[in-house]
Parts: structure tokens; C-alpha cells; sequence
């Protein structure tokens, strides 16, 4: 019998049930047989709670028994059920459990969809115990058209770069390409070889610092389930992205030409002046590559991004991906004062405020950065930058 964090798990269902409101009446965690993991139910002073289960419980193990039919067949991940007085929501949450949600039956489920299977993931991962997990539900937004346009402006007007501020990077591409081990990788250090599919989405975060620069930028980082019966919710949870990260299989021909799918769902709902760059992961299996590095990098040319290629199991180059789209948020962010301070430089000849350390590393970042050009225009943007750099570093001497 393994050990589980129920406090946690009461936790998080706390925070699912106040994030989907009043229509989540009660939330079950079962295992394949129906049995009762844990429960928690609204007002459960009120409702008397072994009734309540004992009215579903019947219930919960019919359906649950039809879905793992399914499931053996390996197409259950989620199923809804109606009563005349509640809905129901099963959504797969790991191997042996099922995460059952009773809503009001006015609910919308569109909108619970998304915190559901988020909901789902969590309960798996504190199910397995592996890993610390965090049963805080985020916000996730449902915008209206208008709403989009509205927060795309004060997008515009907002201020530059902030240590304090939080980027949203997304991780996308197709089911078991390597999202979920690079960002386990990056975050925590550890490679696991077993593959357990995300459910909904995974989320962490991580702050990429440069101490040089004297700056950080900090990361949600929200790992997308990319198996396809998850594909409604991906608007959802890609919306407001401010960088992210096209992960395909070099060892997949198919997950590589999916990348154009995954190019436009996120450019569609993402900020303006996404950060993108297109990954191919697993180069420890060359033996099995089957596209090759030309082939990535002319596909990166045609969206225009940038392509590298990572091991999640060697950690080849996976803290360089991430850095990599740091330093480009630094640099969409400082270039207005960098300019400021060239502009000084010539009409007052006043002094930099840049230190002689930071103007280095600025150096050698745009340096490094010549290596993955893809686009001329690119190249040119970045010449242009170090030009920059060096009349800055002549007017110092
Ligand atoms: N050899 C090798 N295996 C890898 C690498 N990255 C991931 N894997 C394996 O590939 C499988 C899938 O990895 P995941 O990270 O779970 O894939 P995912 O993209 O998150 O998949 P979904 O969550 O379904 O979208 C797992 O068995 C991993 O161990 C890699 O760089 N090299
Ligand atoms: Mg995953």
C-alpha cells in the first residue's frame, strides 16, 4: 500500500472546488474499482456525507467500469455523465485512479474542463509521491474576444523587463516527445526513463538568473499534455504565453511534422512577440534519428525561430533552451535603453550607467547568440547590438 499525502490532496481539492465555484459539489479521487480514495463535498456539515456517497458510489462504479473498458483500450482519459440533478466529470488521473468531480447539472463543463484535468495531473503526481507537488490551482483564463484585445494592449503600454515579473513558457508538441522530462530536467535535475503521459497540463516554475547582469528572469513554466484527446483545452492553457518552447522527437518523423500545428494554436492565443524556439529533443538516440539537423533548422528558418537540439536524458543543451529564451526577453526589453544609451553617448557624450562586467557578458551573449541564427534578418539585428556594445566599450576607454 503506497503512502498518500491526503492532507495535500484535500488541499488541492479545496482550491479546484474555489477556482470552478458553486457548481462543484463534491470531488472524489477512486481507484479503478470505484473505491473511495478521498472525498471532499461542499458544505459537508450540511449534506450528509455517507448518504451522499452512498447515493453515488453505485453510481460512480458503473460508469467508472464502462470508462475502464475504454480505457484498457487506452482511449480513456475523460467521460462526463449526466443525472437530472448533477453532472459528472471522470477524468483519468494516473494509472490506477479516476478523478471524479459531481457538478450541478447546469454547469458548464467547457469551462471546468481545464481545472479538472489540471485537478487530475496534481492528484496523480501526489498519488506517485515522487516529486514535491503544489496544490495551488491557478487562475485560467476564458477570455472574450474583447478581453484579448484589451489585455493585448496593456501589453503594449506595459513597462520593460522586470526581475519581479513571471513569464509564462509554454512547452508544447506532440504526446511523448520529451516536454514533461525536460521540464523535470530543468527544474528538479532528474531524468525519468517511463513515460506517464501529462494529464492537462503540469506546471512549475523557475527563475534563470544571470548574476553578471545583475538580473533574473523568472518562469511559470506550463508543460501541455500534447495527446490529442486533450486538444480542446490547449487554447486554454496556451492563452497569454509569453515565450515557449516546440518540442518534437528527432526519433518521430510524425511529432516533427506536426510542429506547423503547434506553431499556429500557440502564435493564435499566445502575446504578442512570442519568444518561440523549436527543439529537437532525444539526440542521445542518434542511432534512430530519422530528421536530421538540416531538416530542423530549415523548418525554424520557415516560422522564423530558432532551433536547437537537447537530450532530456544526457541534459544536452536543455539549461541552454531555457537561458537561450531568458536572454531574449532581456534583450526585447533592454534594447529601448540600450539605444537610450547610445543615443547619450553621441548627442551628450554623457556616461553609461552599463558596468564594464555587464557590457562583457552582454558581448559574449550576442556572440553565442550569432551561433543560432537562423533568419539574416536576425543576424543583422544582433550585429547591429554588438555594434552597439562596441562604441559603448570604445567611449568608456
Ligand atoms: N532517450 C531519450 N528518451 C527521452 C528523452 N526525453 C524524453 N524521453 C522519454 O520519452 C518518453 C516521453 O517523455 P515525456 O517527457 O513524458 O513526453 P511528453 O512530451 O511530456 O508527453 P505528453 O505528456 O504525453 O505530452 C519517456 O519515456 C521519456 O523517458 C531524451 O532526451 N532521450
Ligand atoms: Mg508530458
Amino acid at each position: 500500500m503506497v503512502y498518500i499525502d491526503k492532507e495535500k490532496l484535500v488541499t488541492l481539492f479545496k482550491w479546484y472546488m474555489q477556482e470552478v465555484g458553486d457548481n462543484l459539489v463534491s470531488v472524489l479521487v477512486v481507484d479503478r474499482d470505484g473505491l473511495i480514495v478521498d472525498i471532499l463535498t461542499k458544505d459537508s456539515d450540511k449534506l450528509d456525507e455517507k448518504k451522499f456517497i452512498g447515493a453515488f458510489s453505485s453510481l460512480v462504479e458503473l460508469v467508472l467500469k464502462k470508462l475502464t473498458q475504454d480505457f484498457d483500450l487506452g482511449i480513456f482519459g475523460a467521460g462526463t455523465f449526466d443525472t437530472d440533478k448533477y453532472r459528472f466529470i471522470f477524468c483519468e488521473s494516473g494509472p490506477d485512479h479516476v478523478l471524479v468531480s459531481i457538478l450541478n447539472h447546469t454547469a458548464l463543463v467547457d469551462d471546468v474542463f481545464p481545472y479538472t484535468y489540471l485537478t487530475a495531473d496534481k492528484v496523480a503526481r501526489i498519488i506517485n509521491g515522487e516529486l514535491p507537488v503544489s496544490p495551488v490551482i491557478p487562475k485560467i483564463k476564458r477570455d472574450t474576444e474583447l478581453e484579448k484585445i484589451k489585455r493585448k494592449m496593456e501589453y503594449y503600454q506595459s513597462k520593460s523587463h522586470s526581475p519581479e515579473y513571471v513569464y509564462k513558457l509554454s512547452l508544447i508538441g506532440d504526446g511523448g516527445v520529451g516536454k514533461t522530462s525536460m521540464a523535470q530536467r530543468y527544474v528538479h535535475g532528474i531524468f525519468q526513463a517511463d513515460y506517464k503521459a501529462t494529464i492537462g497540463t503540469y506546471i512549475t516554475k523557475k527563475e534563470c538568473e544571470f548574476k553578471e547582469l545583475g538580473t533574473s528572469v523568472r518562469f511559470m513554466i506550463w508543460d501541455l499534455a500534447g495527446q490529442s484527446q486533450f486538444e480542446r483545452l490547449w487554447p486554454d492553457y496556451l492563452t497569454d504565453s509569453r515565450a515557449g518552447i516546440i518540442i518534437f522527437d528527432i526519433t518521430n518523423r510524425e511529432t516533427f511534422e506536426n510542429v506547423r500545428k503547434w506553431y499556429d494554436i500557440i502564435t493564435r492565443v499566445a502575446l504578442p512577440h512570442i519568444v518561440l524556439i523549436l527543439v529537437g529533443n532525444k539526440v542521445d538516440l542518434e542511432l534512430s534519428r530519422v530528421v536530421s539537423t538540416e531538416e530542423g533548422m530549415d523548418l525554424a528558418k520557415e516560422l522564423g525561430i530558432y532551433y536547437m537540439e537537447t537530450s532530456a536524458k544526457t541534459n544536452e543543451n536543455i539549461d541552454d533552451v531555457f537561458e537561450w529564451i531568458a536572454l531574449q526577453i532581456i534583450n526585447m526589453n533592454i534594447e529601448e535603453v540600450k539605444e537610450t544609451l547610445f543615443d547619450k553617448q553621441i548627442e551628450e557624450g554623457s556616461k553609461f550607467i552599463i558596468s564594464s562586467p555587464q557590457l562583457k557578458i552582454l558581448n559574449q551573449h550576442f556572440t553565442k547568440q550569432l551561433d543560432f541564427c537562423i533568419g539574416k534578418s536576425d543576424t543583422k539585428e544582433i550585429i547591429r547590438y554588438l555594434d552597439i556594445l562596441k562604441a559603448i566599450e570604445k567611449k568608456k576607454l
